[in-house]
């Protein structure tokens, strides 16, 4: 189980990383038990099916001209399950926007996601979801917030805490330093989990930092931080459980680099073939987390794995629903695009605003 002697071994700028299964998800270490029960690995596995399913097919139904746009989270699914176990229900997530798997054991239904990708902020407001954060596109931006949220929790004496995601790019943000600063400074219950998929677009990592690796960058500001094999499920949760444990005992932050791959495209928009290799995805592809912790509930006989299909079936079915459920949801009035800003609307705003109907109407032309 990983701990504080744990950590003392793998200190960030050694570059070692904590992993626990291999490729093919058998464990390094004979003597190494799950400190999750074979109920929970089983069900790990399950949330990992249903996020690559509905992962894929929000790719589909954005490729039908049915949603604006969409961040595949294809190859970092561990990340997201691992955090959604260890998180309890009165801890906050404050997300990026590639973490489909974390919402989702946050309570936030797919048909919400759904509404955020079709460009509707209904799909910002989460009707079962508590202590979640909207979705943050402006890089790093809310790592900020996740500091103010600790602060207070500190100020109202609440025992829990806030996991903040962000990307291997977002380090590269002034946002990201300044909330590492005050959150040792503060002492706030913080857990920073950095996605390192090795992009940032089409930004390559080496191109965004000189340092060792990222986890390296906590130290400067005395954030315990560690480089973790994110598309190792167990070793994730481990390293997460142990975070949550150190920030409600009052031993502050701690910065947690996953290291992945982004599997997919950034988003629905972009061509990766255009800045990496096929052998790079070759070689990430052996990593893959669902290959790695199918081949460990295989070895282990936890799963019936010809149960599968019928599974991923009903999962399409649920989905489905959902995406129809948000394709029936009210449309917003134009006006929310345009009205609040000003008193009286500008002239330019109110070009926009035409150009914007005569787009629409001519939409509906083509119908
Ligand atoms: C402040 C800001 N600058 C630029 C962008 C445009 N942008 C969107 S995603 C992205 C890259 C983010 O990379 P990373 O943090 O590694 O996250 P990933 O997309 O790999 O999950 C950029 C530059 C933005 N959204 N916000
Ligand atoms: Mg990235």
């Amino acid at each position: 189980m990983f701990n504080q002697e744990t950590l003392d071994k793998y200190p960030a700028w050694e570059n070692k990383q904590y992993q626990l299964i291999d490729n093919d998800g058998k464990a390094l270490d004979k003597k190494w038990k799950p400190i999750l029960s074979d109920a929970e690995i089983k069900q790990a596995y399950q949330d990992l099916l249903f996020e690559r399913t509905a992962d894929m097919m929000a790719v589909s139904y954005q490729r039908q001209g049915r949603m604006f746009t969409y961040p595949p989270n294809l190859g970092q699914e561990a990340i997201h399950i691992a955090a959604g176990m260890v998180m309890k229900e009165e801890d906050w997530l404050v997300p990026a926007f590639r973490e489909l798997g974390a919402w989702l054991a946050k309570g936030v239904s797919m048909s919400e996601i759904f509404l955020y990708f079709k460009g509707n902020e209904d799909g910002s407001r989460f009707a079962n979801a508590r202590r979640m954060l909207p979705v943050s596109v402006p890089i790093a931006s809310q790592l900020l917030h996740a500091v103010g949220i600790g602060y207070a929790m500190n100020y109202n004496k609440e025992k829990a805490v806030v996991f903040a995601f962000v990307g291997d790019g977002g380090t590269s943000e002034g946002d990201f330093h300044e909330a590492l600063n005050f959150a040792a400074v503060w002492n706030v219950p913080v857990v920073f989990i950095v996605q390192n998929n090795q992009f940032a677009i089409s930004v390559p990592l080496k191109m965004q930092t000189k340092s060792v690796n990222l986890a390296v960058k906590g130290y400067a500001y005395a954030v315990p931080s560690v480089l973790v094999d994110g598309n190792d499920l167990f070793a994730m949760h481990e390293v997460l459980s142990f975070a949550r444990e150190q920030a409600i005992n009052g031993k502050g932050p701690m910065l947690v680099e996953a290291r992945t791959f982004r599997m997919g495209a950034h988003t629905t928009s972009d061509d990766p073939t255009r800045y990496r290799t096929k052998e790079e995805e070759e070689d990430w592809a052996l990593k893959d987390p669902m290959k790695r912790l199918k081949g460990y509930i295989t070895d282990r006989k936890l799963f019936d794995l010809s149960q599968e299909d019928a599974l991923i079936k009903d999962y399409k079915k649920k989905i489905d629903a959902e995406f129809e459920a948000a394709e029936k949801h009210p449309d917003y009035p134009l006006e929310d695009v345009f009205g609040y800003m000003y008193q009286e609307m500008p002239q330019e705003l109110k070009r926009q605003k035409n150009n914007y109907e005569n787009y629409l109407q001519n939409m509906e032309g083509d119908k």
